[in-house]
């Protein structure tokens, strides 16, 4: 059983390496794959030194292909990759909304994946923190209209936005104007109410992909969602806002419950003591964080909390390989037959 990353020298890349060194996915051999640029340099997987290759034009001889360079090259490659008999596990957008395409977060619709043509995709990392605090709750009390506020750290840019948010601030606090490249406008000390590009409807295509996203993986269209994305300068780890209309009232106490026997999510709810949901306790943890869970003083039964989870765990590297090890666990990755 052979695995590849493409996209390896990236954040996500590099999240994917270290999440497949603790799996339980069995597989023999490691392949990385990244730009020309990146080919010949050295990344260590288990203590082994492993050498990445620029990404060929056609089929990689691998099983199970973790993508993550990008939209336009999954869009390129993928198909060639599928055609050389590879299971791609896609962590880019360009897949997401195909119908024939499933779009997994294991814990809520893992099922799905068993259905794949060849790709999976990997949801938006807001979409796939969000939805496992929603799901269960969904279930049990349907969801009605979903308000989403989010707090997004520079690592939904990848490692050019973390890069960007560590050079500014130096630059800030030395005195000097902080520029932009990566995002809209400087990052240090600010908020940006702007990620991806603005749609006809006013909205952003992040705040729509949520709510594209959200409804496929829950299954059911008729969830109204909307949300504003909000980058900050965190390094790592998205939070959310999010309040709940519900179809049957539920009680804070109830969801507390609720949430913390559901999966990848860890309750950390205790205000009194100064326990709520942060990047800083989030990041680098499997779990999702879910807290500030109370009565919505909106709508009548609803529900409103915070959930902080690690962008690139989690929202990327995560849960593509939990998809992977779901397929291995449910006897659908097979090994290709090599001649
Ligand atoms: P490279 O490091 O060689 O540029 P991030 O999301 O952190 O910015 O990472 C993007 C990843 O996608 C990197 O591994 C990057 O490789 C890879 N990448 C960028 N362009 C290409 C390309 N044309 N073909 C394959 N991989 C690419
Ligand atoms: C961000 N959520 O924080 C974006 C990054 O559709 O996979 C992930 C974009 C995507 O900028």
């Amino acid at each position: 059983m052979r695995v590849a990353i493409v996209g390896a020298t990236g954040a996500v890349g590099h999240e994917l390496m270290s999440v497949l060194e603790k799996s339980s996915l069995k597989f023999d051999e490691l392949l990385l794959f990244a730009s020309p640029r990146s080919a010949g340099s050295k990344l260590t997987f288990k203590g082994q030194e492993l050498t990445v290759q620029a990404t060929p034009e056609g089929a990689i001889d691998a099983d199970v292909i973790l993508a993550s360079a990008g939209g336009a090259i999954s869009k390129e490659k993928a198909p060639a990759w599928v055609a050389g008999g590879a299971v791609v596990i896609d962590n880019s957008s360009a897949f997401r909304y195909d119908p024939q395409v499933p779009l997994v977060v294991p814990e809520v619709n893992g099922e799905a994946a068993l259905h794949h043509k060849g790709i999976i995709a990997n949801p938006n990392c807001t979409t796939a923190v969000a939805v496992l605090a929603v799901a269960p709750i969904h279930r049990e009390y349907g969801v009605k209209r979903m308000i989403v506020s989010t707090y997004q750290a520079t690592s939904g840019a990848g490692q050019k936005g973390m890069d960007e948010l560590l050079e500014q601030t130096r630059v800030s606090l030395d005195g000097q104007t902080a520029s932009n490249d990566v995002f809209a406008h400087p990052i240090p000390f600010n908020v940006i109410p702007h990620i991806d590009a603005f749609q006809d409807n006013g909205y952003t295509k992040e705040e729509m992909k949520v709510a594209w996203e959200t409804r496929k993986i829950i299954g059911d269209e008729s969830l109204k969602i909307s949300c504003t994305a909000v980058r900050i300068p965190t390094l790592r780890t998205h939070s959310e806002a999010i309040t709940l209309e519900l179809e049957r009232p539920a009680t804070p106490d109830a969801v507390r419950e609720l949430l913390s026997r559901s999966a990848g999510v860890e309750v950390r709810d205790n205000p009194g003591e100064g326990l709520y949901p942060m990047p800083l306790t989030a990041s680098g943890k499997y779990d999702v964080e879910v807290g500030r869970i109370r009565a919505s003083l909106v709508f009548d039964g609803g529900i409103d909390l915070f959930v902080a989870g690690d962008q690139l765990l989690k929202g990327a590297a995560l849960n593509a390989v939990q998809i992977a090890e779901y397929l291995q666990e449910h006897g659908a990755l097979k090994e290709k037959q090599r001649v």
